[in-house]
């Protein structure tokens, strides 16, 4: 089982960056030496988890992170994308905690000791509970309090970093959390949907600002997850929902950032729907990006329903994921560029990407074959991105290892290294070795 490069990939490019990525309440665990977050007071929630289970211990990756760096190591990646814990680095008085600041420090600097790039992630979805209590995402002034966050953390990690992103697939934060209300806090309403995403995005501005500030040297961007919203059937109605779709799920964020302004769709919106803006707003989220992490899986099909919205429709045919994803890999060579068609996009970098298997321990081994396609598939998606003429500077699998997949609990497994949650052992996959052997045989064209 290979991953293998084209002798002409523009992947095999020196500077393309190869990685892998992780955040902080998937893996770390160590839930006594943090602030609780909502994901904390989600997981204790009856049947909001399907396994029931939580982010305490997770892969307890709090005390086994030198294992962990030395396995990101092994790999050969050029990079490794990881999320602050903000509830780990801030005190409830807004001082700095020591002790989690120095965790960072110490896994900043053994990377640095071995040459890999930092990617931080500031904010990956665990925001500290006092914060919600005191209204969270849906209060104007967590964007302010984000940007003081962002202002301690990245003066005290000085140049350690090379790329912060602010925020991880704020629709995720916005939509799944205040509108579908499967992510924590479980709210379902879409006026508070709108105004969390619209918080998110100022916070995002606010934050880069500073960054921008404290880090010259780091690119600074934030992190988006697409998906493409295809029509379930050629007629006008389907054809207008799936665009709806795409307006509301998809340029909700990118448009603001790269435009200064939401798509026309919110002007659909009943008033009592459409988020507070205040004036200055846009301009503080639209100011230029050194980069855009963009997240890919899978597309969505959608119908139109009968109150005038959009519906999507379940996958049911395979090839699917264990996550009952469609595996669609032109998608991400779709999502790229048609988004580098309507946009003047600063450099790309695909943040997340990869697939939950079913996968299991046998003599040792996860042969993990149909994730080794997937990888295969989508890097030979982003080719082809490049090949049309789009600048994309790098690719990280999702997930370094197998983790805490929010509602869906440890049962769905991301990683290319299998953890045993009874040992917390760590094995390698096929995927894993493969894409180790694919970085490892990058530089020898032909
Ligand atoms: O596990 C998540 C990650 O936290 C954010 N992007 C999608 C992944 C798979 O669902």
């Amino acid at each position: 089982m290979k991953i293998s490069l084209a002798a002409t990939s523009p992947l095999r490019q020196p500077d393309f960056v190869f990685g892998v990525a992780t955040a902080a309440f998937q893996i770390e665990g160590g839930a006594d030496s943090r602030l609780p977050c909502i994901w904390d007071t989600f997981c204790a929630e009856p049947g909001r988890i399907k396994d029931g289970s939580d982010g305490l211990t997770a892969c307890d990756h709090i005390h086994r992170w030198h294992d962990d760096i030395e396995l990101i190591a092994a790999l050969g990646v050029d990079a490794y994308r990881f999320s602050i814990a903000w509830g780990r680095v801030i005190n409830v008085d807004g001082s700095i905690n020591q002790a989690g600041l120095d965790f960072y420090l110490q896994l900043l600097d053994a990377l640095q000791a071995r040459g890999i790039k930092a990617f931080v992630t500031l904010y990956h979805w665990d925001l500290p509970q006092y914060l919600q209590d005191l209204g969270g995402w849906l209060k104007r002034d967590t964007a302010y309090k984000f940007a003081d966050y962002a202002d301690k953390v990245s003066r005290a990690f000085g140049d350690r970093v090379y790329s912060y992103a602010t925020l991880n697939e704020p629709f995720c934060s916005a939509y799944l959390s205040y509108e579908a209300g499967i992510h924590a806090p479980g709210v379902q309403n879409r006026q508070q949907g709108r105004q969390v995403a619209h918080h998110l995005l100022l916070a995002h501005g606010l934050a880069l600002k500073v960054l921008q500030h404290n880090a010259p040297q780091a690119k600074n961007g934030i992190v988006l997850n697409f998906s493409p919203c295809h029509p379930a059937s050629k007629s006008e109605a389907d054809v207008r929902a799936a665009d709806m779709a795409d307006q509301y799920h998809n340029q909700w964020y990118l448009k603001p950032l790269m435009q200064g302004c939401y798509p026309k769709l919110l002007e659909q919106l009943p008033l009592a729907e459409q988020p507070d803006i205040a004036a200055g707003d846009m301009a503080i989220i639209a100011q230029p990006l050194d980069f855009l992490g963009v997240n890919y899986y899978t597309r969505t099909v959608y119908r139109a329903n009968n109150k005038g919205w959009f519906s999507d429709v379940p996958p049911t045919s395979p090839p699917l994921t264990d996550m009952g994803w469609e595996i669609y890999p032109q998608g991400l060579t779709e999502v790229l560029l048609d988004m580098n068609t309507r946009y003047s996009l600063p450099p790309v970098y695909i943040t997340e990407n990869g697939a939950a298997m079913p996968d299991a321990l046998q003599q040792g081994k996860i042969e993990d074959s149909e994730r080794v396609a997937y990888f295969q598939q989508h890097l030979q998606a982003v080719e082809q991105a490049i090949d049309a003429g789009m600048r994309i500077d790098g690719y990280f699998a999702w997930s370094l290892m197998d983790n805490f997949e929010w509602a869906e609990g440890y049962a769905k497994r991301f990683g290319i290294v299998y953890v045993d949650y009874t040992t917390q052992q760590r094995t390698l996959k096929a995927s894993a070795i493969a894409l180790r052997d694919c970085f490892a045989g990058r530089t020898h064209v032909g």
